[in-house]
């Protein structure tokens, strides 16, 4: 099959179904898929038998990260804003929402937790995960563990863009979603995309490959410097690492570290080393780039993190490795990357939530906001706004109205 573009892929997902889908994962993910395995329910299989330490590193890493979801869901907001105007802000979980899980290289089973977890803690009970049918995900006894802790009953074994499409446009038994979230390659970023643009589901973040930032200065932390930038140059050759530091030695120690310590073999990301002049510099630096992870490793620079304004989650002190983020500090590790930090921000309960607000009136309510409101109504032009407000004026204060 030649290589098709996203819209046609969601156009004969949305018009032929199962058959679309089941040719697509054929010719991207060669498995040949029958319609009853399309959908699994890990819940129906027996309880998963892992290794205890495995359990246990996985148990914590949930409690993390429910814990911190709890902590920050968005409260409602009530606003006496004048005698008989209540005014509130009130937030509902979304309904059925769809989460992709990428099945590359690095099957990413953290990535389930820090997507699925937010989701629960919003309030969403309705949640089905995509994963792509490659390897062993679906067999694997520590993700069926996980998928059955988390209570997920519908697993949709396609990847890719048709998996999003079916996701957004739905198959039978597999009612359409409200949203869509997770990471995921560049045609499930432009699939989840081209699905919104036609308003066909919500979509989270933008997280594209993984991105680092380090600001450091002290050529005693070289090597956790290096490690860091490491650790998310190995995600993928796409990912970016940056080193911003006004110290030169700092930066030849990190590049000998690098240098005595990599494979050339290792299919490694781009690591670029940015020399400034100053502090200041490397906060404009910063900034600028918006990065998804940006670290800050030593005293000299620890206190510069409220000026850093765009990244996706910041890195505070010299036990804040970003892989302490990736598994088990708490927040979720689905940010913004591609420089989209400067105006998204990372998945949270929020994500997962519609913010409706309330206006509510009592027969107190001050007559200037009717006066003021047929003003503006006359101004516009719109007669019958201006009417509304008129007919109540008069209401305002008769008995029994
Ligand atoms: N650093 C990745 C997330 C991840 N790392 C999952 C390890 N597993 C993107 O933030
Ligand atoms: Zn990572």
């Amino acid at each position: 099959m030649s290589d098709p573009l996203i819209g046609d892929i969601l156009d004969a997902v949305r018009d032929r179904g199962v058959k679309a889908v089941l040719e697509y994962t054929e010719a991207f993910d060669h498995v040949r898929l029958s319609p009853d395995d399309l959908i699994w329910n890990p819940l129906a299989e027996a309880p998963a038998v892992i290794d205890p330490a495995v359990r246990e590193a996985v148990d914590f890493a949930m409690d993390q990260i429910r814990r911190f979801h709890e902590a920050t869901r968005p409260a409602p907001v009530t606003v006496n804003q004048a005698p008989g105007l209540i005014l509130r802000e009130v937030f509902q979980p979304l309904g059925r929402v769809g989460l992709y899980v990428p099945n590359g290289q690095f099957p990413l089973v953290s990535s389930l937790m820090m997507t699925a977890i937010p989701a629960q803690v919003a309030g969403v009970t309705d949640l089905v995960v995509a994963i792509a049918p490659r390897g062993h995900v679906t067999s694997d006894p520590v993700w069926l563990y996980v998928l059955q802790k988390l209570g997920i009953r519908q697993v949709l074994r396609v990847g890719g863009a048709q998996a999003i499409a079916a996701l957004g446009y739905g198959l039978p038994g597999l009612p359409p979603v409200d949203l869509i979230a997770g990471p995921g390659n560049r045609y499930v970023a432009w699939a989840k995309q081209e699905l919104f643009r036609r308003g066909v589901t919500g979509i989270d973040v933008i997280a594209g490959p993984s991105e680092v930032l380090v600001i450091s200065q002290d050529t005693a932390f070289a090597p956790l410097v290096a490690l860091d930038l490491l650790a998310q140059a190995e995600h993928d050759p796409d990912a970016k690492a940056y080193l911003v530091s006004w110290n030169p030695d700092l930066i030849a120690a990190v590049k000998d570290y690098i240098a005595s310590h990599v494979n050339p073999a290792d299919r490694l990301g781009q690591i670029e080393y940015i020399l400034v002049a100053n502090a200041n510099e490397a906060v404009q630096t910063a900034n600028r780039i918006a990065p998804e992870h940006l670290g800050l490793i030593g005293a000299e620079v620890e206190p510069l993190w409220p000026q850093l304004t765009t990244a996706g989650a910041l890195f505070v002190g010299r036990l804040a490795g970003q892989a302490l983020g990736d598994y088990v500090a708490g927040p979720s590790h689905v940010l913004p990357t591609g420089h989209t930090g400067r105006f998204l921000s990372g998945l949270s309960t929020r994500t997962f939530m519609r913010r409706i607000s309330v206006i509510q009136t009592e027969d107190a309510l001050p007559a200037a906001f009717l006066e003021a409101g047929q003003v503006l109504a006359h101004l516009e032009g719109l007669r019958y706004h201006e009417q509304s407000l008129a007919v109540r004026q008069q209401l305002r204060g008769q008995e029994g109205l």
